[in-house]
């Protein structure tokens, strides 16, 4: 079968923001104007179980009226095929907007229009800076009390450092929110009325003197300025093209495709970012976003091919998007229910037919595909091809885990991998019944190998089975729907933070394992230079031996016996990170020495040069943000001091005021109740994984301790 639709009618493109920005209320109005529902769910009313939003669907999402996984979704806009994916904002989950923004083509990014920039919504955006995903910016909820274009635009030019070219500026705000002014098409979008089926009234902007009355002078400002800003935004995008920008400049003329192609052209160079306004809920600007989409974020490949690596991860090449060529597929989520498993895969290259066999260059094992589907949110549709470009799904992967590269068995490469978030808290899990002990485990493993920023752990000396995650909502959550999608019960510890160890200080240490017992006795000697490196470089062995000192068979035991005694560092038994260790010399017996030897010498040479070397403790330190009404401000900095934290920042946002820091994720344990009863239950905070940094050395101690230890 020849391809049916041409690769530049695609569009691949999540939606990406902050918590409650309102993406998934925007994707719910996407469905409803291209045909692909006929009915729009309120993601609030949704509480009760009785109706769903299209991609909020899971149980968990519908109770707390929050996305927790991305679900993809497909429709048509103006014979454009558009394939989006709904992300979440949640910090937790941010696992799902990682794994979206590695294979999409093009963003989204959704604001508050009263919030503006938020914290997620610049993590979101260092993402998309990570994987080169050009984006658009669409200012939502500008029908809210306090909603602020002019804030939102200034966040983004400098919190995000974008070259935000406005194709739009809103008419009116908050309640008198009509539409907007499209700078780039010369008109104006009038809508009479909130309906979902209102029509709007297409103004040319020189006919906009007069005809409205606002409450707000700066909502009559934008009018007013309405030539000045059309102005400068045309000579930013037609700058992108010498002789269109010249000719403009001379004549004030210029052809409005020319002027499109520009705008395209800067968006997919990263260039520019175009900014449009709206309210989703209010059933304004979601057409106009859909033809921005269209126009401005490009088709598969538009932007470059995706990058080879070979096994250490060293670029050795691009793959260009093109039916014409070997396949190569990225699996990027992989979903388990009692029936099995759905993996998630966008194809770069060639064409993809059912019953095809496949290598996972990863992990260097065949797989065969028995189906394909097309998904719609939690709905499948068996398809015998995909193409390059296409998102879809295969069933019952035997091999594939999220992040692993398929190809054509004839011409295997690995695919550029994604990179997964830390997990920095953990939990104790105990089945809650004889029966769900035995099915525990299975279960962990299945939603473990779901979400790669889940791990999993035994402690050693309770044997307690344990989980860690990015926060507390997700190890709920986890648990949660191993009920739900599994139908195993457990029950689970108080949280705790996860801690790292790290050398001290250089050390160079000798090791000698001598046993002699009755007939071979036991000789094994090290000598290997530990080294504190910078931060997340993971450990790193150095094989020095020169001269045939240890024999060559003996060093990987040595190097193994170093990465699995690290698992376990001498202050508390948490993972020793971010150190170089140099095997430098050593010594051997021809009859008594072994692998094993070798083994059980380099553990103990880790353990006692760990020791030696004053270990520190390393704990998480998160970025939060706290938003409250400024008589509280007070309030809030006092106690993020009383928690080892630092404020960087503080301000207001439309009529709250916000404060920023940085504070240790053991001091943040019951934080929202905290701010609950400080505020009046009205403060709202978020917070975030920034990095690690050494527990000052005269509170290790206690803060163990505090934490359960
Ligand atoms: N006033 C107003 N409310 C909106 C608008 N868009 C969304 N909302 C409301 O904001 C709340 C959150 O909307 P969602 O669409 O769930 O937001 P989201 O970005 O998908 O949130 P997460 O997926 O949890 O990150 C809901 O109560 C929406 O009805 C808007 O344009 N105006
Ligand atoms: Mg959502």
């Amino acid at each position: 079968m020849a391809r049916q639709k041409d690769l530049k009618l695609y569009r691949n493109i999540g939606i990406i923001a902050h918590i409650d920005a309102g993406k998934t209320t925007t994707t719910e109005r996407i469905l409803y104007y291209t045909g692909r529902k006929h009915q729009i769910i309120e993601v609030h009313d949704t509480k009760d179980g009785k109706a769903s939003t299209t991609t909020d669907y899971l149980e968990q999402e519908r109770k707390r009226g929050i996305t927790i996984q991305s679900a993809a979704v497909s429709t048509e806009w103006n014979g454009f095929q558009i394939n989006l994916i709904d992300t979440p904002g949640h910090v937790d989950f941010t696992i799902e907007v990682n794994r979206s923004l590695r294979v999409l083509d093009g963003a989204v990014v959704v604001f508050d229009g009263v919030a503006g920039v938020e914290p997620q919504t610049e993590t979101n955006w260092r993402l998309a800076n990570q994987y080169n995903v050009p984006r658009l910016c669409y200012v939502n909820k500008m029908d809210r009390m306090g909603a602020n274009f002019a804030h939102c635009v200034k966040g983004i030019r400098e919190r995000l450092g974008a070259n935000a070219l406005l194709c739009q500026v809103p008419i009116g705000s908050q309640d008198e929110f009509v539409g907007m002014v499209d700078l780039i098409a010369g008109m104006a979008y009038v809508w009479s009325s909130d309906d979902k089926d209102a029509e709007w009234e297409s103004i040319p902007i020189d006919q906009l003197k007069g005809r409205f009355k606002f409450a707000l002078p700066t909502d009559a400002e934008w009018i007013d300025r309405v030539a000045e800003l059309r102005q400068e935004s045309l000579e930013t995008a037609l700058a992108l093209d010498d002789d269109a920008f010249l000719h403009f400049v001379e004549t004030g003329e210029f052809d409005p495709k020319v002027l499109k192609e520009c705008i395209r052209k800067g968006t997919v160079t990263f260039k520019l970012v175009p900014v449009l306004c709206g309210s989703s809920f209010k059933n304004k600007g979601v057409q106009q976003l859909l033809d921005a989409v269209v126009d401005y974020l490009p088709y598969p490949g538009e932007n470059g091919g995706i990058g080879l690596v070979d096994v250490d991860g060293h670029s050795v090449g691009v793959q260009e998007v093109s039916d014409d060529a070997p396949l190569r597929a990225l699996a990027f989520k992989v979903i388990n229910d009692q029936f099995g498993s759905l993996t998630f895969i966008r194809i770069y290259s060639g064409v993809l037919k059912k019953g095809d066999s496949l290598i996972n260059v990863t992990r260097s094992k065949k797989e065969r595909v028995g189906r394909i589907v097309e998904v719609q949110a939690n709905q499948t549709k068996d398809i015998d091809e995909a193409r390059a470009g296409d998102i879809c799904a295969l069933v019952s992967m035997r091999e594939t885990e999220t992040g692993d590269s398929l190809c054509d068995p004839d011409s295997p490469v690995l695919l550029e991998r994604m990179r997964f978030p830390d997990p920095v808290i953990s939990v104790a899990i105990e089945p809650k019944s004889r029966a769900d002990q035995d099915k525990l485990s299975a279960a962990i493993y299945k939603m473990v190998k779901a979400d790669p920023s889940l791990k999993l752990n035994v402690d050693h000396e309770t044997g307690q089975t344990v989980l860690r995650g990015m926060g507390e909502l997700h190890l709920e959550v986890t648990i949660d729907r191993m009920r739900t999608e599994l139908g195993v019960e457990a029950a689970m510890g108080k949280p705790k933070v996860s801690f790292r160890e790290a050398f001290g200080r250089v050390v160079e240490h000798t090791y000698t394992h001598k046993k002699q017992t009755g007939g071979s006795g036991q000789f094994a000697e090290v000598k290997i230079s530990f080294e504190p490196a910078e931060t997340g470089t993971g450990v790193e062995f150095i094989d020095e031996i020169v001269g045939g000192r240890i024999p060559r068979e003996f060093i990987p035991s040595v190097e193994h016996a170093i990465r699995t005694e690290s698992k376990s560092g001498q202050i508390s038994g948490y993972e020793v990170v971010d150190f170089k260790a140099r095997l430098l010399d050593g010594k051997f017996h021809d009859v008594d020495s072994s692998a094993l030897a070798f083994e059980i010498a380099g553990r103990a040479c880790f353990r006692e040069a760990h020791k030696m070397s004053k270990p520190k403790l390393l704990e998480p330190i998160m970025r939060i943000e706290v938003v409250v009404e400024s008589t509280y401000l007070g309030d809030v900095i006092g106690d993020i001091n009383r928690r080892r934290g630092q404020v960087t920042e503080q301000g207001t946002k439309g009529t709250s005021a916000f404060v920023q820091g940085y504070v240790p994720l053991a001091e943040m344990f019951g934080y929202i109740s905290f701010l609950r009863s400080a505020t009046s239950g009205r403060g709202t905070f978020t917070m975030e994984f920034d990095r690690y940094a050494e527990v000052p050395q005269g509170m290790v101690d206690s803060i163990l301790q505090k934490d359960g230890r």
